[in-house]
């Protein structure tokens, strides 16, 4: 019994010695140390020996199972430094080395116009209103003084969400997605506070693509309503907006002009960049407005009929209301020399990443 034991001493010795990986160090493990491993085996063995041969040999086999461990927890610990060590070659990293700057974005140049936008008109105090973007025909034509079949309506070549007169109609007339932030005038009268200063912002939809027209486009709507409003105060906001957003040597002009919820109604215009209000370039007609002038938006004194839908007396309450593009205005600006209004959706990062 004895000279098993120290054959397996010797055995496991010089195999746990060898071991080089974590694969071989686990295979001499369950040789030499597992439940049916040599030295499993030569304590069932040891248990059948006589009394005296047992005690005499019992004491070797406690000494070569210490031997054995001590072999194993050694062979480990030197797999494992190699391991190590092979990492540390292998996957160096210099972390002293400058990082990949990731590339970094900016806001979109419309909202970069939304906001500068608003900033202008905050300063007259004017309050940032939100209007629904999909809303009841009533809002968008019926309480601006355009009854139902009226021709005004083609003009806003207008979406419906639905051509069947069954669905999605409801008391307030079809569902149509805005086709001007006007829809706005009367939501804001409604909430029922006065005086009102408002500036609302979003998105609007019609049935156009050209190189001047956008299907989805913005455009920012004011209304002021309060005792004694006047087309001074209109030209006055009109002046700060324009000084503000396009510069102190930018000059404006109100044109007569027809709109059925607004009376009397105007055209806004703003002198050109490109020309400096001239109308020409080295002799020939400016390329971009053709006469001195670009055209900003429609304006005009709040009609009577819009007041009443929004519940207040137009003998005592009256003001002003107006609605410009945000593309076409953000277009007018020195800088933004684009021939085509959808090339700002075109997602185009070496055109977009300029602004
Ligand atoms: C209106 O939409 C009126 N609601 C404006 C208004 C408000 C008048 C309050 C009086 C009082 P108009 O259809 O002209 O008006 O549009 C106003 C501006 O929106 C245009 O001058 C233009 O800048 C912009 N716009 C209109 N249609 C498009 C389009 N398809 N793509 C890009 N911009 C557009």
């Amino acid at each position: 019994m004895i000279d098993i034991l120290q054959q397996l001493r010797v055995d496991a010795l010089s195999t746990f010695s060898a071991v080089q990986t974590a694969e071989e160090l686990e295979y001499a493990r369950v040789v030499f140390m597992g439940r049916k491993g040599r030295m499993a085996d030569a304590m069932k063995e040891l248990a059948k020996c006589s009394d005296d041969a047992r005690r005499e040999a019992g004491k070797t086999a406690n000494e070569v199972k210490n031997v054995i461990e001590g072999a194993f927890a050694a062979a480990q610990s030197r797999v494992m430094h190699a391991q190590n060590d092979r990492r540390d070659t292998e996957e160096w990293i210099d972390v002293t080395l400058p990082g990949v700057m990731s590339n970094m974005g900016h806001i979109h140049l419309t909202t970069q116009a939304i906001d500068e936008i608003s900033r202008a008109f905050s300063h007259l105090g004017f309050v940032r209103a939100h209007h629904p973007e999909v809303d009841w025909d009533y809002y968008a034509f019926e309480s601006l003084n355009m009854p139902k079949d009226h021709p005004a309506r083609d003009d806003w070549e207008t979406f419906f969400m639905a051509d069947d007169d069954t669905v999605m109609t409801g008391q307030k007339g079809k569902v149509v997605l805005t086709p001007h932030t006007s829809n706005g005038q009367v939501r804001e009268m409604e909430k029922g506070k006065l005086p009102i200063r408002m500036i609302s912002i979003g998105k609007c939809y019609r049935r156009q693509s050209s190189a001047r027209h956008l299907s989805m486009f913005h455009q920012f709507e004011g209304l002021m309503i309060d005792e004694h409003v006047t087309v001074t105060e209109l030209k006055g906001v009109f002046d700060h907006f324009v000084k503000q957003y396009f510069g102190a040597d930018r000059a404006t002009r109100l044109r007569p002009y027809h709109f059925r919820f607004t009376e009397p109604s105007f055209e806004l215009d703003v002198s050109c960049s490109v020309c400096n209000g001239t109308g020409k370039m080295n002799g020939v007609k400016c390329k971009l407005c053709k006469e001195g002038w670009l055209e900003l938006g429609g304006a005009g004194m709040v009609h009577p009929n819009v007041l009443k839908a929004g519940g207040i007396d137009p003998e005592k309450y009256n003001g002003f209301a107006f609605g410009w593009g945000v593309e076409r205005t953000m277009m007018m600006r020195s800088g933004i020399n684009i021939d085509d209004i959808r090339t700002l959706y075109k997602n185009d990062l070496r055109f977009l990443s300029q602004f």
